[in-house]
């Protein structure tokens, strides 16, 4: 009796979720669970990338095209919980872009913020708004949205940097524009080393207004940060969570170095044994220096100088750091999270 009840209501149900379909109208009470979650339900899984697995098909892509033909030779580090979506957290894509000696990705611009972190290689270049600057591992650099860039390779070894964009925030947003530069190269109208000097060495013009998003300073050579770490680490301060971790800023604003990115540098000092930490915000990790493991949700992911991980969003981790000292570089979505005032984190409860 009660069956027959229930396989009654059950149909009706069916039968009118179809009619309002046809209005282009549905049952909020049928998803309401997925869409409103008591914490974050990411499809994000964590993931690790070792440089020295993933270099060989990195290089063998420098074989099958050219940087100019595939206009940015790329290969995506696509999160495996979410196959064919070009992304490696749900708001950030990341890719590890190769340029050969003698090559040039042309130019262009669009309404996407990037970051370059320089992995192997040294010397090549790229161009923003006018200004070149060479890159060196370790070293972040800035394309502004809507600025226009184009790379280059002048010395004599592959250079490999890591992209991060903000693709799938642009994408949400369905605010993405871009177009192609007339030639290949733009001309260069200012001196290198011209944005570091003038925004970057604890001097701004005069009259500088609070004006760009993005931060002049669009190279942060890892040199400059490394002895900034060193120098700090003499205070022998060390949080228990992240050791020593900065975050990169605009020097103009004092915010995030970038609108939809924001960035770190974070020293874990020889032995360090983190304690758990889980943040609303997915993170992308680059080891720069040293060798250690981070546990994300109770998996062991042993990391050296050039691999990529990434830690989901609200996943509880734990960094180590072995023998040596160790720094991370790392990337997400924090300042947007901010900004709208969901960010989180936590330290207890994990
Ligand atoms: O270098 O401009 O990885 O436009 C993806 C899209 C790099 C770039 C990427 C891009 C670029």
């Amino acid at each position: 009796m009660a069956d027959a009840i229930n396989q009654k209501i059950s149909n009706s149900r069916a039968d009118f979720y179809e009619r309002i379909g046809e209005q282009s109208m549905a049952p909020l009470w049928e998803v309401m669970r997925g869409l409103v979650t008591p914490e974050p339900d990411s499809p994000c899984v964590p993931a690790l990338w070792r440089y020295n697995d993933i270099r060989p098909h990195i290089m063998e892509a420098g074989a099958l095209i050219t940087a100019k033909e595939a206009e940015r030779r790329v290969l995506v580090l696509e999160n495996p919980g979410m196959v064919g979506q070009s992304r490696i957290t749900r708001s950030l894509y990341a890719g590890m872009q190769l340029i050969l000696p003698g090559e040039i990705a042309p130019g262009h611009r669009h309404t996407q913020t990037a970051l370059r972190f320089v992995i192997e290689g040294s010397g090549a270049y790229t161009a923003v708004d006018g200004e070149k600057t060479l890159m060196q591992p370790g070293d972040f650099v800035i394309t502004p949205q809507w600025g226009w860039h184009d790379h280059g390779n002048d010395s004599d070894a592959p250079m490999v940097w890591l992209d991060g964009l903000d693709i799938p925030i642009v994408q949400l947003f369905d605010a993405g524009f871009s177009e192609h530069y007339e030639t290949n190269k733009q001309p260069l109208t200012r001196p290198e080393g011209d944005a570091l000097a003038r925004y970057g060495s604890g001097l701004l013009p005069v009259d500088q207004e609070m004006g760009a998003v993005s931060s002049p300073v669009f190279n942060y050579p890892y040199a400059r940060t490394r002895e900034a770490l060193e120098t700090m680490r003499l205070t022998d301060e060390w949080d228990p969570c992240h050791g020593l971790k900065m975050k990169y800023v605009n020097p103009v604003t004092g915010d995030y170095a970038m609108p939809t990115m924001a960035t770190f540098i974070q020293l874990l000092p020889k032995g360090f044994e983190g304690k758990p930490y889980r943040s609303t915000d997915g993170m992308v990790h680059v080891c720069v220096e040293g060798t250690g493991e981070t546990e994300i949700d109770g998996k062991v992911f042993a990391w050296g100088p050039r691999d990529t991980f990434v830690v989901p969003s609200w996943a509880r981790h734990v960094h180590k750091a072995n023998s040596g000292d160790t720094v991370l570089f790392g990337f997400s979505d924090r300042v947007v999270q901010q900004k709208l005032g969901l960010w989180r984190e936590s330290r207890e409860d994990c």
